[in-house]
This record gives C-alpha cells, structure tokens and sequence, in this order.
C-alpha cells in the first residue's frame, strides 16, 4: 500500500476531519512539479470525485444504486499487474490513473468530461473507493461500466485496501419503507405519488427526502447557531435551540420542491445528469419556528443596505474532507421569507429533515432549505460552497458541461410553475364509471405565487378541463404550500389507451411549456413542461 493510499484511507474513515492541512501536506510532497493543482482554493481543492451527482439520469428505478450485471474492480486474468506504487505516479493530467478494489483505470481521457470538474485530480493515482462510498450515487450500472471501459488492468493483491466505510453511515435514521429509494447513501427518496395527494401536509415519515451526505449526529442540547454579520465591524453572534425561542413563535405552510424534481422526464429528450427523480421530490408541510429576520434584527443587521447582500447557510452535514454543506441566497429575499424551523407539521423536525434546526426558504428551490443548520453569515458574497457554485445555476439547451460557466451562470432562487398527474400513474389500467374517470395531483409555482388554474385533458390537447383546486389560504404572492387538484374527465367514446396531461398556471399568468427540449439543460433541473401519462381504460 502506498504511503498515499494510506494516508486518504484514515483521511476518510475519520469522518470527523475538519481541517484541510494533511491533504495539502501529502500532495505537496508528493507533487513538487504539480502543485498548482492542488493549491488553487480551498473549496475546490478537495473533496470528492464530485459532490455534485454523477452519472445520467437512468431510466427505472432498479438500475439505481444496483450493482446490476455489472461489477466494477474485478479481478481480470488478461491484463496486467500494478503496484499502488506505480499507480500513484499517473496523478497528472497528463497521465491520470485510478484505482477501484482491483481495477486501475487510465481515465486521463475522461478528465474534461467528469460533472465535478477538477475535484477529480483528488483522487490522482489513488483509490476512488473511499470517494464513492460517501458519494453513492457513483455506485450505478452506467458508471461501473463507464469505469471498466478505461480499464487497464489489476492492483497488485498486497495492495488492494478494504475501504468498507460503514461507519460513516451507521448513524442513518430509520426510514419509512414506503418511501422509493432512488440512493441508498446518500440517502436519496420519493414520496410515492398517490401518497402525495393523500394528505395536503404530507405526514413527516413520508415527505421526500434528499441528501448530499450522511445525516449527522447531533446532541440538540449543545447544538449551537451561530449568526456572523460581515462588515466594518464584524458581529459574531450564538444561539442555543433555547437561545432561539425567545424570538417570537412562527409557522409557515410551505412546500418543499427540489429544483431537480421530474428530471427524469426531461432525460428522455436528452440524458441529463442527476438524480432521476420523478414526480415525487415535493412535499408539503407546516413549518414552526423563528423568522430569520428577527434573529439577524437582534444581531444588530443594518436594514437600510440590504440589496447587495446574500446570507450563506451552512449546515453540520460534513463530505469525505470535513468541508460542510452550505448555499446562499439573497438577503433581501430570505429576509422577507425564511424561517429557521424547529418543528414540522407539529412535531420536532425528524432527523432527515434537519433535526434540531433547518432553514426554509419557502418559494425557493429546496436546496436553500439549508438542513442541520449551524451557521448564518451575511456577507457581500455568495456562498463559495461547491454545492453552490457548481450547482442549482441555470443554462440553455446548447450549454454543455464543456462550455458551461458556472460562476457566470445565474443561480436558481424560485422555482417555475409546475404540475404532475399522482393517480393514476402512468401505465395503470383505469376503470370508467359512468363514462368518466378521476385524476388528481399537485400543482406549485416558486416565489409564493399562487396557482390559478390547473388545466387537464384526454385528447392531446384538443379539449382542456379546469380541475379543483385545494390551496391553503395565504396572503397574495405568498403562496408557498402547493395545490392539490382533482377532475373528473369524460372519457365516453375514447380509445382503450389514453394520455392525460396536466399544466398550471401561476398568479403570474405563467404556464407550464409543453415540451422539455426548450427547457433542457445539463442538470436536468426546472424540467416543468406538462405532465403526459398513458393510462388503459376498462369499462
Ligand atoms: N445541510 C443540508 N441541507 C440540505 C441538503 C443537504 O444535503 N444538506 N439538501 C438540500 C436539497 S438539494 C433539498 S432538495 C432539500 C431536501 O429537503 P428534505 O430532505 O427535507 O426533503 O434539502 C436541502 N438542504
Ligand atoms: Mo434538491
């Protein structure tokens, strides 16, 4: 085993690490000639083979987070032997060679074409395992193959490393078997669609849940908020949970959407890279807690210059360098809208979903609900997190991850008009009755704009039905939970196989495009065109 191979190895199975410097150390002893790699900035010079998700979109669920047929790493007898040693000298871009279990692969071509960019050069001559078991979703059938394509041949057996890394998941709460697991770890899971439209709050143990990371642990009864206000004079500011309630008792009904929700329907356009969520990263909640303006109020913020500010949310969930979680968004928004929540839909936060302490950013997209919150700073800058840079930033079709330019790239703060049929679900053979059949679902527009209209129809178009709305009442433009619809649609005379579509329009009289090719993008994210299912009919 290599002194590198070596050192990364206890590096990751001490989660807890929090400081920078033994990588630096290693690399820079090890890479005389190549330093520039490694000290370009903090934030991007460690982590993972890439926090953001890898791998396209696939198709079903099966595919995800199985290995399949297709097992990476294996011994083959047809190719050559490599000491880690050797290996580790191939850390260049001119010469990039991985490890996976027995595996080496010469990915040098793959370089300018890997999601996270260059946090790839990390793993230069090493193992990548150690990355992948904290970032799961490396761990699919479409990767592994990507993987063995590159393959050249087997790490010599004394240096092959058990990189097992349970630990750093043995603390994940249970988890309701209800829920469809897209990533095992992460943790990554949809509500099923019909247990959306079951209930306008969804209950807690069935809300979608995403992670980027394991969830921590965290003692409530020292967990400790601390709120910095950047300036001429920097203000430094700690709250305990108690700390905390003696601001004044708030509740917001809001939904929570992720910005890649519905994904995988704009992967059948064009593969996309992400998550393959379907319709089913959005729930719906009441929210309690404090308002974020009252805290930052106490701390001394100055509201007259507010317009040029962000505030950076970073919460105790840590990657494989100790590097946490963290995003932003402008202060003037939050400062109208977020809540530091304790409790959902009456109950403590469970801990998937933050517990003891979460941002929400009603409107937003969810990523900016910023889960297990331990920080708040308000600075002139955006958060320098990789989750924020490199991700959640809006493109156009033509825009691939070659020419992308994420930090020129405007980031995504609301959420578009959206809708999606939850019963029937697409392919299910529905009984007519009294020549009409019943479709419900949701419906939900960003920024608290309400949904006016949800507009249904069974013939491609032709005829459109308005549905029923079920909204929670709410002041105008602060309409932050989601609609639920019905409508009943005549289907007399229809053939035996028919599509349904669904599209909303918001109080913005925005609608929903029908198709996703003009809406495309690398991320797969915002993908709100209608929502098209085929369901059989019975009589
Ligand atoms: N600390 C932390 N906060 C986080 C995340 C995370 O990984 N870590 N994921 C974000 C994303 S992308 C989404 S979609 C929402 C999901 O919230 P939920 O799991 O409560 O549904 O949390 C957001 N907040
Ligand atoms: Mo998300």
């Amino acid at each position: 085993m290599s002194l590198k191979t070596l050192l990364l190895r206890n590096l990751i199975r001490h989660s807890k690490i929090t400081s920078f410097a033994p990588i630096f150390i290693q690399r820079q002893s090890y890479n005389k000639n190549e330093r520039h790699y490694w000290t370009s900035s903090r934030n991007t010079a460690v982590a993972l083979l890439a926090s953001v998700v890898i791998g396209s979109a696939v198709k079903d669920q099966e595919n995800v987070n199985k290995k399949g047929d297709v097992e990476a790493g294996e011994k083959r007898s047809d190719l050559p032997t490599f000491t880690a040693e050797e290996v580790s000298k191939h850390d260049s871009k001119k010469s990039f060679w991985v490890i996976y279990k027995h595996g080496v692969y010469d990915v040098t071509s793959f370089l300018p074409s890997h999601p996270g960019g260059e946090q790839i050069f990390n793993a230069g001559g090493l193992s990548i395992e150690p990355f992948w078991n904290v970032y799961g979703m490396h761990k699919t059938k479409e990767i592994f193959e990507l993987l063995e394509s590159y393959r050249i041949g087997n790490l010599h057996d004394d240096d092959v490393v058990d990189h097992s890394d349970d630990e750093f998941w043995a603390k994940e709460p249970y988890r309701d078997k209800r829920l469809i697991i897209k990533t095992a770890k992460p943790f990554n899971a949809e509500i099923p669609p019909k247990l959306q439209v079951e209930h306008f709050n969804t209950p807690n143990e069935l809300f979608y849940v995403r992670q980027h990371m394991p969830v921590p642990d965290i003692n409530e009864n020292e967990h400790k908020l601390t709120v910095t206000i950047v300036g001429k004079t920097t203000k430094v500011k700690e709250f305990t949970l108690k700390d905390l309630r003696k601001f004044k008792p708030v509740s917001v009904n809001a939904a929570l959407m992720c910005a890649g929700n519905r994904r995988s329907e704009m992967n059948k356009v064009k593969p996309v890279k992400g998550l393959s969520w379907t319709t089913g990263a959005i729930s719906n909640a009441e929210w309690s807690g404090v308002l974020l303006r009252d805290v930052l109020l106490h701390c001394g913020l100055d509201t007259e210059n507010i317009d040029d500010k962000h505030v950076i949310l970073t919460g105790a969930d840590t990657d494989a360098t100790g590097t946490q979680f963290s995003t932003s968004l402008p202060l003037r928004d939050a400062l109208d809208t977020v809540l530091l929540a304790t409790h959902m839909n009456g109950a403590p936060l469970p801990p998937d979903h933050g517990r003891p302490l979460r941002a929400v950013a009603p409107g937003a997209p969810a990523v900016r609900s910023v889960k297990w919150l331990q920080s708040i700073t308000i600075s002139t800058e955006e958060s320098s997190s990789h989750w924020h840079q490199r991700d959640y930033r809006s493109f156009n079709p033509s825009t691939t991850w070659e020419t992308a330019d994420f930090p020129t790239a405007p980031p995504v703060y609301s959420l578009p008009v959206t809708s999606a049929i939850c019963d029937p679900e697409d392919g299910e053979t529905v009984t007519v009755e009294d020549g009409h059949i019943e479709v419900r679902g949701y419906a939900y527009s960003g920024g608290g704009a309400r949904v006016l209209r949800v507009d249904v129809s069974a013939d491609g178009g032709a005829s459109w039905r308005a549905a029923r709305l079920r909204q929670h009442a709410a002041p105008p433009a602060r309409h932050f939970a989601w609609t639920l619809w019905s409508a009943r649609l005549p289907l007399a005379g229809a053939p035996a196989q028919v599509e349904i579509w669904v599209k909303a329009t918001d109080s913005n009289f925005n609608t929903q495009p029908e198709k996703f090719n003009d809406i495309w993008n690398i991320r797969g994210i915002l993908s709100n065109a209608y929502h098209k299912i085929k369901v059989n009919l019975k009589y």
